[in-house]
């Protein structure tokens, strides 16, 4: 690594974990052994239309036969953490009731060995794959599946709580809540905006809910937080309709579901922004919603440039420029923006008033390739991370609470509605074969990680 890198690390205080994030679906494949449920991403992928070229998480990294080969992957890359979520399916087929005892201890075998290994699991209970069982009887929509996600919170804790310290109740609602019933990219698939608003309430009550019962079952160092994405949203000009629109692109996208989180109401304006009515809410559920959180997942990639339309647009329907001129993107077609990143910390800081943050996701696709040598070239991919270190190192500068860097993946694996078509991982997968290749960005990620940890002992 390079002196920039050396200069890099010192940024980072001692003890800062370095890992990297994965979730089931992405990764599991065996989605019919040993007792696992279906869930709505099975049903999704199985619809023709839905994700690229029709491909599925059946086999996925094929990660559920492969534990031990990819713990020993971790422990090469010199992992201080690893970030990867329980399928809700495979602890409780149907959702609710009955245990699939199969289901728990294969986490606890995944847990016990990243323990042995050294390595601390960051375990995220839903990253969207809602058991089917559920979905038919209104999924997200439904008030009683916050219930239920309690429940299967309740259940993984008390078996889990007394060995794992970081938990994170749910993965990118706004996610769950907009693609998967807003706009329908992602499981459910469905399209009603208004649903969505529903969903999203119920997905905050659900961490609400969990969020009592775990700590009641974890042992006292225990840490529960939650992970949000965010795409900072900025102006493409001076205009008063852009500056409206850019900010109720910001609402829409970022604040719909920190405020609740950080303090306890909704932005004004939400709901008449979208043209929805305020989703059916309790007494009390503002309250749960809003209790204190040991610390917030960040999952950030991209940034948003908007022009104002003439017409005031739903902030769903705002207006992308693109491309920026000089700017760089990835594969997904996000532009590389490190400074919105920094900005964003610092702002989930002030603004907000996080006094713990982690970096639950951030990287990059790009077109990798394998020839067959066992070396796959990804220089853009080093040169993002870096970039977006960079950028989070001069945040822990200026004062942000950054307690660790999740990169966003340890291995390639299955991008939802595009399928495996999009590369994520320091780790290539060939999926012909399912062999692992560290990509030159995981070489290079190993060696920082080794540098960060000779000046920590310094
Ligand atoms: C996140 N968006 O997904 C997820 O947490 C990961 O599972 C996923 O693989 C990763 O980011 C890369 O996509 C997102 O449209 C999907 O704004 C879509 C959006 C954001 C995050």
């Amino acid at each position: 690594i390079s002196r920039a890198d050396l200069d890099l690390v010192r940024a980072f205080p001692k003890g800062f974990l370095w890992g990297a994030a994965t979730a089931s679906y992405q990764i599991e494949g065996a989605i019919k052994e040993d007792g696992r449920g279906p869930s709505i991403w099975d049903e999704f992928s199985a619809t023709p239309g839905k994700v690229f070229q029709g491909h599925t998480g059946e086999v996925a990294t094929d990660h559920y036969h492969r534990v031990p080969e990819d713990i020993v992957l971790m422990k090469e890359l010199g992992l201080s953490a690893y970030r990867f979520s329980i399928a809700w399916p495979r602890v409780l087929p149907q959702g609710r009731g009955a245990i699939n005892a199969a289901g728990l201890d294969f986490y606890e075998r995944l847990v016990d060995e990243l323990l042995a290994h050294g390595i601390a699991p960051f375990v995220t209970l839903y990253h969207w794959d809602l058991p089917l069982s559920l979905h038919k009887v209104g999924g997200w929509t439904n008030r009683d599946t916050a219930y239920a996600f309690a429940d299967y919170a309740d259940i993984v804790t008390k078996r889990l709580g007394d060995r794992v310290a970081n938990w994170i109740t749910l993965n990118e609602p706004w996610c769950s809540a907009y693609l998967g019933y807003g706009c329908g990219i992602h499981a459910p698939g469905i399209q009603d905006r208004q649903a969505a608003f529903v969903a999203g309430h119920h997905l905050l009550l659900a961490h609400g809910l969990a969020l009592p019962r775990m700590r009641a079952n974890i042992k006292s160092v225990a840490q529960v937080g939650l992970s949000l994405n965010f795409t900072p949203t900025y102006a493409s000009d001076e205009r008063e309709e852009t500056k409206r629109d850019t900010e109720l692109t910001d609402l829409f996208v970022n604040q719909w579901f920190i405020s609740p989180i950080a303090h306890g109401r909704y932005p004004e304006g939400l709901f008449e922004a979208l043209e929805v009515t305020p989703p059916p809410m309790q007494d009390g559920d503002l309250e749960l919603i809003g209790a204190p959180i040991d610390f917030l997942g960040v999952n950030n990639y991209t940034r948003d440039v908007i022009r104002g339309g003439t017409i005031p647009a739903r902030p769903d329907e705002s207006v992308k420029v693109g491309p920026v001129p000089g700017a760089c993107y990835t594969e997904m077609g996000w532009e590389i923006h490190p400074q919105s990143f920094n900005e964003l910390l610092l702002r989930l800081y002030h603004e907000y008033g996080m006094q713990a943050l982690y970096i639950t996701e951030n990287g990059a696709a790009f077109k990798d390739t394998w020839n067959g040598d066992g070396v796959v070239h990804d220089p853009r991919r080093i040169a993002y991370i870096q970039e977006y270190l960079q950028a989070a190192a001069e945040a822990v500068e200026q004062g942000v609470p950054l307690r660790g860097y999740f990169t966003w993946s340890l291995l390639d694996n299955f991008e939802w509605a595009e399928g495996y078509s999009k590369r994520f991982g320091i780790v290539y997968v060939d999926y012909q074969t399912q062999r692992r290749i560290i990509k030159d960005s995981g070489h290079w990620y190993k060696a920082l990680l080794s540098a960060h940890r000779d000046a920590s002992t310094l």
